[in-house]
């Protein structure tokens, strides 16, 4: 089996991937701690491909990364890419951004993914996007998931991110709509 090393420092979404990758005929590799990546790309993509592609040309290995964040209406956008930026903490970057919004009543908003894959050179061999739409909540709700979870309402399920399963959030959210789009390639990429 080839090697995909999995390209995050961020714990929440390392169980993701991999429950996103679990059965595919890719041996899931661990990004080596002390590699870290600049996020100077000015989207999602680019960072995506910045990290898939120097995480790669680091190890020598395939490498899989995701780039994500949350784009709210009301704040033209933001915190878009510098989403993980926003603050030191979870709870940091929620407390910012509800204080921010303030009582604004436009709360709309969408959480956005992209995930590349590089081949051991470097060169990106494969992207995806997947975006799920929803409300901010005035208030956190549910213990589940990470980073922007408990704030984050999905409509048609009345739940937050945070209150959702596992497998519930995995097939509805944005990062779950970027794998369904990439998987069907990948599985032409590893059996070719
Ligand atoms: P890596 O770059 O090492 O993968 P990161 O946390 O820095 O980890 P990003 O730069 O892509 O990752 O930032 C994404 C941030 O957006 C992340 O830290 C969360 O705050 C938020 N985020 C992304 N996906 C999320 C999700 O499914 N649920 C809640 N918050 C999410």
């Amino acid at each position: 089996m080839t090697v995909l090393v999995v390209a995050t420092g961020n714990p929440g979404k390392l169980k993701e991937m991999q429950a996103h990758l679990a059965g595919l005929d890719w041996a899931l590799a661990l990004k080596p701690d002390a590699l870290e990546i600049e996020e100077t790309g000015a989207t999602f993509a680019e960072n995506a491909y910045l990290k898939a592609s120097h995480v790669a040309k680091a190890t020598g290995a395939w490498a899989i990364a995701d780039d994500s964040g949350l784009e709210v209406d009301a704040l033209d956008g933001a915190p878009g890419v510098y989403s993980a930026r926003y603050g030191n903490t979870d709870a940091d970057r929620i407390e910012r951004l509800l204080n921010e919004l303030g009582n604004e009543l436009n709360r709309e908003a969408r959480f956005r993914c992209v995930v590349a894959i590089a081949r051991p050179d470097g060169t990106i061999a494969l992207e995806a996007e997947g975006v799920c739409p929803g409300r901010i909540l005035h208030s956190p709700r549910g213990n589940g998931g990470f980073g922007y979870d408990p704030i984050f309402y999905v409509l048609a399920q009345r739940l937050t991110f945070a209150e959702m399963s596992g497998e519930q959030k995995r097939v509805l959210s944005h990062r779950g709509r970027a794998f369904q789009a990439l998987l069907p390639q990948l599985k032409t990429l590893s059996a070719g």
